[in-house]
This record gives structure tokens, sequence and C-alpha cells, in this order.
């Protein structure tokens, strides 16, 4: 079993759910040890999120009359206590401009071949327009790419796996990805990419979830997925509840890698290699607001050297 320790929106939504639901501190605190993460893992995360100087208690007792924590918290999972999960239509959520936006960038994007993004400008080297897919260079700059890894390296969290001896979760060269996360506006550099990601898909900066950066070592590789919440899982609704559903995803390739780590999209048979100031942009939704199966998308695994990346997931509406 294994436990990627990265702040993931998932787990952002299971602080909150049980925060809402009046778990204490010291209750997550437990969850989260229960359930495999590092204990420095824990505390930072939930340093992190209460926004304080948070200690854990010695000695940790479920006080009778205190609210369980729903999980796990481990992979993410979540429950909504119960409450009937809707997948309601896509397209008459609030996030219909948002939709109409991306779509009409889209149709500016399949027409040019550089787009100016302000303070710089990018070229558009390859594009799969029917699923709303660009990869374009010259997002990023040399020097921003190198800012946002030296703000990363001491921050990132070792994937761990359990080891089979003393069952105790250890790092492990094998796990696939390490990561980490930047607030909103974390520092100028962010900010800047930000209000960039934001001019160059058509959609709002607030729609954007914080940029969750990950490092692959040879070997680590991201199997494929969709970044849309599924709404036959449990944790959806409340996914929802932070802005509706994933329209669009901004992979920035931090460094040039090697070997390997293309991001592919296996039901289209495209594969996008990674280049250092580069940045991918994929929808997970139809011009209609459906959900796109053909988003299904993974990052192959690296072969030589490493891997360094920054994901934006932009939402329909204003992320919360
Ligand atoms: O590292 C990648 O290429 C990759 C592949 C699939 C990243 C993501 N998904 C993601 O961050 O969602
Ligand atoms: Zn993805």
């Amino acid at each position: 079993m294994t436990i990627n320790q990265i702040a993931t929106p998932e787990l952002e939504d299971w602080y909150r759910l049980n925060i809402g639901r009046g778990c204490s501190l010291d209750q997550l605190h437990d969850s989260l040890l229960q359930a495999g993460y590092a204990a420095t893992f824990a505390l930072d995360f939930l340093r992190w999120r209460s926004g304080g100087e948070w200690q854990p208690k010695p000695v940790q007792a479920g006080a009778a009359g205190d609210p369980a924590v729903t999980g796990p918290a481990g992979g993410g999972a979540t429950t909504d206590g119960g409450e009937t999960i809707v997948a309601r239509a896509l397209a008459d959520h609030a996030g219909k401009p948002a939709l109409e936006a991306w779509w009409a960038r889209c149709d500016e994007l399949a027409a040019a071949s550089h787009i100016d993004l302000g303070d710089r400008a990018a070229r558009i080297t390859g594009r799969h327009v029917r699923n709303g897919i660009f990869f374009l260079r010259g997002v990023l700059s040399p020097e921003e790419c190198d800012a946002m890894v030296a703000a990363s390296v001491a921050r990132i969290h070792d994937s761990t796996v359990v080891d089979p001896t003393t069952g105790q979760f250890v790092p492990d060269h094998r796990r696939t990805s390490q990561g980490t996360h930047f607030a909103r506006a974390a520092n100028p550099v962010v900010a800047a990419v930000e209000q960039r990601l934001a001019r160059l898909s058509g959609l709002p900066e607030p729609n954007g979830e914080g940029l969750q950066i990950l490092h692959y070592r040879v070997g680590g590789e991201y199997r494929p997925h969709f970044d849309y919440f599924d709404p036959a899982t449990p944790g959806c609704a409340l996914q929802l509840k932070h802005g509706g559903q994933r329209l669009l995803t901004i992979i920035l390739y931090l460094n040039d890698v090697e070997a390997g780590g293309g991001t592919i999209f296996p039901e289209l048979g495209l594969e996008f290699l990674p280049e250092k100031g580069a940045a991918l942009l994929f929808a997970s939704m139809t011009r209609e607001g459906a959900l796109q199966p053909l988003s299904l998308h993974g990052g192959s695994p690296v072969t030589a050297g490493v891997k360094w990346i920054a994901t934006r997931w932009i939402r329909v509406g204003t992320y919360v």
C-alpha cells in the first residue's frame, strides 16, 4: 500500500468537511497518522491548513461526544455523511460562462500560431482542437521554472511505502512521485504565472486551484486518470462545492527531462514530451458541458533524469 504524501485538493476537502463537522485538529492528526501519513507531513499539513502554530496534544483520546472523523484520509477519500450525491447537468451550473469562455479561447488558439500573454508571447506547437488540447512553448521563462523548482525542493514530501518487514511507512525510491503545492499568489513568481495562465486560458484567475508541484525520479509515473471529479464517487458532491467541476488542466513543464516522462492521452494516441517552460492545456469537459472521457491522460515513466511539473486545475466557478 502506498500513500502519495501531497496536500491534494481531495485532502483539503477532507479537512474542510471534518472541521465543518466539528472535529478537532487533534482528531484529524490522529486520523492522518492512522491512514499512514508521515508525522512531519500531517503536522505541516494541519498547521498550514489551520493557519497557525498548532501542536498535537501528547495523548490523543476521543472525548465522548466528539464527532468521528470521516475517512479514510489516505488517498483523499471523503464521504458526505450520507448526503445524496447528485450529478448535476454541468452546463446548468453557474459555470456556463466559464465553459463558453474556454471554448471561445480554444477557437482562438486553434487559429493562431503565437499567443500574446501580456508579458510574454508563447508559440503553439501542438493541438487537438476537438478535445481542447494545446501544447505551447515559452509560457514560462527558464528563470521562472528554476524559481518554482527552487521554492519547492525543500518542501516536497517523500511518498512512502509500507516496509513489509516492519510495517512502517518508509520512503522508497520506487514510489512514483513527490509533491507540494503553492497557495495562490504565494510569491511574486507564482502570482505572475497565475495571472498569465488566466490570460492564456481566458478563464478568471480565481477559478484556479493553487499550483500543485510534482517531482518524478526515474521510474516515476502517473497512471492514466481523469482530472474531473467522477460523479459516481462519494466525494464528488463535496468537491463540486468548491467551485464546481474542473474544466481545464494546465501542466507546466519546469525542466527538460532526459528521457521519458511524456504526458499521454491513451484514447487519442497522443503524447507530449516535457520541455522546460512549455504548457499543456486540455479540457475535461466538452463544448456542451459534459465530462470528456477522451481526456483520460497520464504521465509516462521517466526513464532518465528527473521531471518537475506544476499543475493548475481550473474550475467552472470560483475556487473556494
Ligand atoms: O506529469 C504528468 O505528465 C501528468 C500526467 C497526468 C500530470 C497530471 N496528470 C496531473 O497533474 O493531473
Ligand atoms: Zn491529471
